[in-house]
């Protein structure tokens, strides 16, 4: 296994370094978030670090995996915004040799997160949202909710996500739409 330096190089070498600092404090964010919430704070760490490793990988990466693992062939229609998580995961296992599946999970859900999210997957989604360069309207009260509850910001997160990409047209995939369910749309 690589050390924690061998993996920051790795993701450095990956990334620009505007999207390389954002993936330090997403580190650093989730380290708190992990102390905070009773979580493993070095898996937390880890996981923040990687989490945009593939994010600047070209489309036709992502699309060859898609086919190759056989994953939702639906996928191929969504673009970079859900492929670097999901379908970048995969790469983390033959580039880094990362096979811890708490990880590799929380990578995969961390832009369209899921119905049931384990608490280290809650905290890596609501660390890349909240971490301190953030800023969008709503980003404090998105900080204070998840300082009080992970699972307040998690509701608060996939609100804003949903609102976001109906305002602008985008497509929904099935899977961000069913955490939104899971975790807005209920029916009191
Ligand atoms: O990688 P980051 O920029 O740090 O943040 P992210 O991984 O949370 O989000 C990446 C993008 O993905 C963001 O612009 C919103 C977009 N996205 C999230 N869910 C969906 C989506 N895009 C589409 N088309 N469909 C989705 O369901
Ligand atoms: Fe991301
Ligand atoms: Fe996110
Ligand atoms: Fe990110």
């Amino acid at each position: 296994p690589y050390t924690h330096e061998a993996l920051m190089a790795k993701v450095a070498a990956q990334l620009t370094d505007k999207r390389y600092q954002h993936c330090l404090r997403v580190e650093t964010t989730a380290r708190k978030l992990a102390k905070a919430n009773g979580v493993d704070v070095e898996l937390a760490g880890i996981a923040g670090l990687l989490h945009d490793y593939a994010k600047q990988r070209p489309a036709e990466t992502f699309i060859d995996l898609i086919k190759s693992h056989r994953m939702d062939p639906n996928l191929v229609s969504y673009g970079n915004g859900v492929w670097h998580g999901y379908v970048g995961a995969e790469l983390l296992k033959t580039e880094l040799n990362i096979y811890n599946e708490a990880i590799l999970n929380a990578v995969r859900l961390h832009t369209v997160g899921a119905p049931y999210m384990t608490k280290l997957e809650q905290i890596v989604f609501m660390a890349d949202f909240i971490e301190p360069a953030r800023d969008f309207p709503g980003v404090d009260d998105a900080r204070k909710l998840t300082k009080q509850s992970l699972a307040d910001g998690v509701r608060y997160q996939i609100q804003h996500t949903l609102d976001y990409l109906v305002q602008k047209g985008a497509p929904v995939y099935p899977q961000t739409l069913a955490t939104y369910n899971a975790w807005v749309g209920q029916v009191p």
